[in-house]
């Protein structure tokens, strides 16, 4: 297997026209559904999309990327709708619930465009988006009874907030033992050693003091943060707003943490156990239902972006701590028979895409593999989800694709690389990039067997380095599978 290097020869040994702009234009079309909504006699049609993944998976930039596209009517070829002319008109509404801050799509775009071009900012609170699409349905009956119209309704939050789904299928007795239990394991047990002192010197079972609650939730906060430092880039590191409070910032509904206590425990009245499980029950009451049956119930397709690639950077523990992370969140959308969540929802997910995102950070010629990858660590948590009767899809995807390709010969071999600006500070053997220059990155050869990820081994075989955004060609940005996504999404709606 060759490992990640950085190109030098690139520009030296490569004339311009050997750099080779590749298309993605998949030849499988997406069949499309139904005549669905068109019939509908009340008000105008709407599409809940659920936009679900972790921390800096990629949501805000879709979302961007997803609305910039309809509003300036990018080519699409992929996207049938848009392809065929059939969307006369798509632009922003007022998103239906007034208590929700709107998706802030114009300083998103406004960063992604300015002169210096930014990635928009860590999301830090919720907020909602509409778009409205005019359209012509496909059918000769369509067109003339058909509404036309139709809402289409996204929201956007931090992907630390997922991480407390699965809280709501677990007491605090199970979720302190099994917490703690994961703490004293490779990675996390050097990096809990303060938690650690501290939480051997607490006695669940003594007469509760709120100095030792607030102590220990400190304590408990920053080793969460050291898990999802670069070098670990651990994921499942639930509560979501310990890392992310948004508004609960200093809440007293923040001061708890697990404790060393058995999943049956007993915990007394009046104990600092009793304590802590009374503010983790107010925390699932308060923060985590409300999050949870006010945006992800009714969705009507999802999305659900993973960012293997910087678990694959840091190595096997954090691959498969992806992997736990996501299959804890996905069986919170269980859809099966006997969910709790299935009898509030009376909603079912039809379609599903698993996007393997930023996929424009390794080169077309590895985007099986990275799909493979994403297969093996999401396959159990989708069967387990119970996503009955939903279409499911599983793509390499780069909403905004920050760079091109090209091959260099490199010591008598042909490297298939990627050309973009590393944002400043990024480096490859010890090369650090300055933000400014173009270069040519071989980020290493994906593993053919997608377990070997899992297993371990590749540690320092492969590089992705971060690029700043590309520029945009005419009214769009560049993209990779965005056309395919959307077909597979929302197509049939616009039939
Ligand atoms: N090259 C490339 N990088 C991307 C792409 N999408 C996202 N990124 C990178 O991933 C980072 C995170 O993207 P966001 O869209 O902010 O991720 P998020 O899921 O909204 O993250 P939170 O708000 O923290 O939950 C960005 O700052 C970019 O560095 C893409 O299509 N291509
Ligand atoms: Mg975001």
């Amino acid at each position: 297997m060759r490992k990640a290097a950085y190109a030098p020869n690139y520009g030296a040994n490569l004339g311009h026209d050997a750099l080779k702009r590749t298309s993605f234009f998949d030849s499988a079309r997406i069949a499309a559904g139904g005549l669905k909504d068109f019939a509908s006699g009340l008000g105008t049609p709407s599409l809940r999309l659920g936009v679900t993944g972790l921390a800096r998976s990629g949501k805000t930039v879709f979302i961007t990327a997803l609305v910039h596209a309809l509003l300036n009517q990018t080519r699409l070829p992929l996207f049938d709708a848009q392809a065929q002319g059939r969307i006369t008109r798509a632009y922003l509404e007022p998103q239906p619930d007034d208590d929700l801050p709107r998706f802030a799509y114009e300083d998103h775009l406004a960063r992604l465009t300015a002169d210096d071009r930014q990635w928009p900012e860590s999301t830090r609170r919720l907020s909602q988006l509409r778009l409205t699409v005019d359209y012509t349905p496909q059918g000769f009956i369509a067109r003339r009874f058909g509404r036309h119209r139709l809402h289409v309704d996204i929201v956007d939050y931090p992907g630390e907030w997922l991480l407390d789904l699965p809280l709501l299928g677990l007491s605090y007795e199970q979720w302190s033992a099994e917490t703690v239990a994961a703490s004293r394991l490779a990675p996390r047990q050097a990096l809990a050693r303060d938690w650690h002192s501290f939480l051997a010197t607490l006695d669940p079972l003594a007469p509760a003091d709120e100095q030792h609650a607030v102590k220990a939730a400190e304590l408990f906060t920053s080793y969460l943060a050291r898990c999802r430092g670069g070098d670990v880039s651990l994921s499942a590191l639930p509560p979501g707003r310990f890392l992310m409070p948004g508004d609960l910032a200093g809440s007293p509904l923040l001061t708890f943490a697990p404790l060393d206590v058995a999943a049956d425990a007993d915990l007394p009245r009046g104990s600092l156990g009793a304590l802590m499980a009374r503010r983790y029950d107010s925390y699932a009451a308060k923060v985590v239902k409300p999050f949870f049956f006010g945006h992800f119930a009714r969705l009507d397709c999802q999305i659900v972006l993973v960012d293997a690639l910087t678990a694959l950077n840091a190595g096997a523990d954090a691959m498969r701590d992806l992997q736990k992370a996501l299959g804890d969140v996905l069986q919170a959308f269980r859809q099966g028979s006997n969910s709790w969540a299935s009898a509030m929802f009376g909603r079912r997910i039809e379609r599903i895409v698993f996007a393997a995102a930023k996929a424009d950070l390794i080169h077309h010629t590895s985007h099986d593999r990275l799909e493979a990858i994403l297969d093996l660590i999401v396959k159990d948590a989708a069967a387990r989800a119970e996503y009955f009767g939903a279409d499911i899809d599983i793509a390499g995807l780069a909403a905004i694709r920050a760079t091109r390709e090209a091959t260099v010969k490199q010591k008598g071999e042909e490297l298939a690389c990627i050309v973009g600006i590393p944002q400043q500070g990024e480096t490859i053997g010890g090369q650090v990039f300055n933000g400014e220059t173009e270069a040519a990155i071989f980020p290493g050869d994906l593993p053919a067997d997608p377990q070997e990820a899992l297993r371990g081994g590749l540690e320092g075989a492969l590089h992705f380095v971060k690029f700043r955004p590309p520029l945009t060609v005419g009214k769009s940005f560049p993209h990779i599978r965005l056309d395919r996504t959307l077909e597979f999404l929302l197509g049939d709606r616009f039939q």
